[in-house]
């Protein structure tokens, strides 16, 4: 089922969100969930906050090459373990702040530990793009959208052009 995604602002997407304690059919359900809006967007990566959910949980999926298999990675209660010390500079973009792009800065690359979908402990060093989304996901459960890089005249003029988004958005 495709969910509804929250657009900036929202509170929702400003709060820190709540490890999961224990896994359950509900929310792998959500995951599932997650990762068809996500593909259907389409996007790279999606956070349970941008559908309301203030659990600990993302999913991400960032082979863009359409040669290569699919690659989807469901994530609970994910951190980064360790980090490098080269940066890289990436246009981001999210979801929630759409069709509005702009350079961060991030470690180059990032460990992250996470458990899986069974419950079992993984860990894995990304780099590349896959270390940037799951960056700006982990951002995510911890109310940070990438704008919050950004200096407070851009970003309040992106935060301005959503304000008006949501009022067309919210027009009968
Ligand atoms: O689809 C997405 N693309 C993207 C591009 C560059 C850096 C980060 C991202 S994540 C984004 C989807 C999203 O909003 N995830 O929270
Ligand atoms: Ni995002």
């Amino acid at each position: 089922m495709k969910l509804p995604i929250l657009i900036h602002p929202d509170p929702r997407l400003k709060k820190a969100c709540a490890p999961v304690p224990d896994l359950s059919d509900d929310l792998r359900a959500l995951a599932k969930d997650m990762l068809e809006t996500m593909y259907d967007a389409p996007g790279i990566g999606l956070a349970a906050p941008q559908v309301g959910v203030l659990s600990r949980l993302i999913v991400l999926d960032c082979q863009k090459d359409e040669n290569s298999a699919p690659r989807p990675l469901v994530m609970f209660n994910p951190e980064i373990v360790a980090l490098s010390e080269d940066v890289n500079v990436y246009e981001e973009g999210c979801l929630s702040i759409p069709d509005q792009y702009a350079e961060v800065t991030r470690p180059e690359a990032v460990t992250v530990a996470w458990l899986d979908e069974a419950g079992n402990p993984q860990e894995e060093e990304f780099d590349g793009l896959w270390a940037t989304c799951v960056q700006h996901e982990i951002d995510h459960l911890n109310g940070k959208l990438f704008i919050d890089y950004l200096k407070p005249l851009k970003r309040q003029m992106i935060t301005r052009k959503m304000v008006k988004l949501k009022r067309e958005m919210a027009r009968p």
